[in-house]
């Protein structure tokens, strides 16, 4: 399997995750975003819609993090990431969903780029805009795992699923944006609590063949 990944992406993050709880063997191929080379003639042959992370397993290439992660758990459905019954998994999703659809598209890099060489918007303007929108978002996920009794070690029950795939990356985004995150403690909790285990710690970007500091 070929993962097409970028190391500060929290995209690529959640499908580095699910691969190494699973225990899979891959290529890494480093797409620098920051130079631009998702815009590529070459890696657009790869991935039309010109994002990472893209995973090409034999003759099967997938695009999306959260279809490559179901993907993935479907073929090597040890240990499960979509585990329980259909309204566990509903919630997994959904908590997954909470994060990807909702606060991620808001601040990846080509809507921040938008923003300040199309709508000439400051640094501090983006930033400002960038903060919001992560807080708010884990605000959101704050009270669900705070109220709901499905949350345990992690996002649901005491191991991870498919939501801490999601969550994890999107707090080292926050955390290098300087978001707020007082208001999030079970986040935060739940956060640490993967941040222990191997798995994540070898997905994270500084574990990344393309990192730079
Ligand atoms: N919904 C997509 C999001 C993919 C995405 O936005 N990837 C970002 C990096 S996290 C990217 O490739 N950005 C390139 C750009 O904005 O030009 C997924 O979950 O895979």
């Amino acid at each position: 399997m070929e993962l097409y990944s970028y190391c500060r992406s929290s995209a690529s993050f959640r499908v580095r995750i699910a691969l190494e709880l699973k225990g899979l063997a891959y290529d890494y191929r480093a797409v620098q975003l920051i130079k631009n080379e998702q815009l590529s003639e070459a890696y657009t042959a790869v991935s039309p819609a010109r994002l990472v992370p893209q995973l090409v397993d034999g003759d099967v290439s997938i695009g999306q993090s959260l279809a490559i992660i179901q993907y993935l758990d479907e073929l090597h459905p040890q240990p499960s990431l979509l585990p329980g019954d259909a309204q566990a998994r509903a919630r997994v999703r959904s908590l997954a969903l909470d994060i990807a659809c909702e606060v991620h598209p808001l601040n990846n890099l080509r809507v921040l780029r938008y923003l300040v060489r199309e709508m000439k918007i400051g640094d501090e303007a983006k930033n400002l805009w960038y903060r919001h929108w992560v807080e708010q978002g884990l605000a959101v996920v704050e009270r669900r795992l705070a109220d709901e009794p499905q949350t345990g070690h992690h996002c649901h029950g005491d191991t991870p699923t498919l939501a801490d795939c999601v969550l994890v990356p999107q707090i080292f985004n926050a955390q290098r944006y300087g978001c707020r995150l007082q208001h999030v403690p079970t986040v935060m909790r739940i956060f640490e609590t993967c941040m222990q285990l191997p798995a994540f710690q070898r997905a994270q970007p500084s574990a990344c063949p393309d990192f730079e500091p």
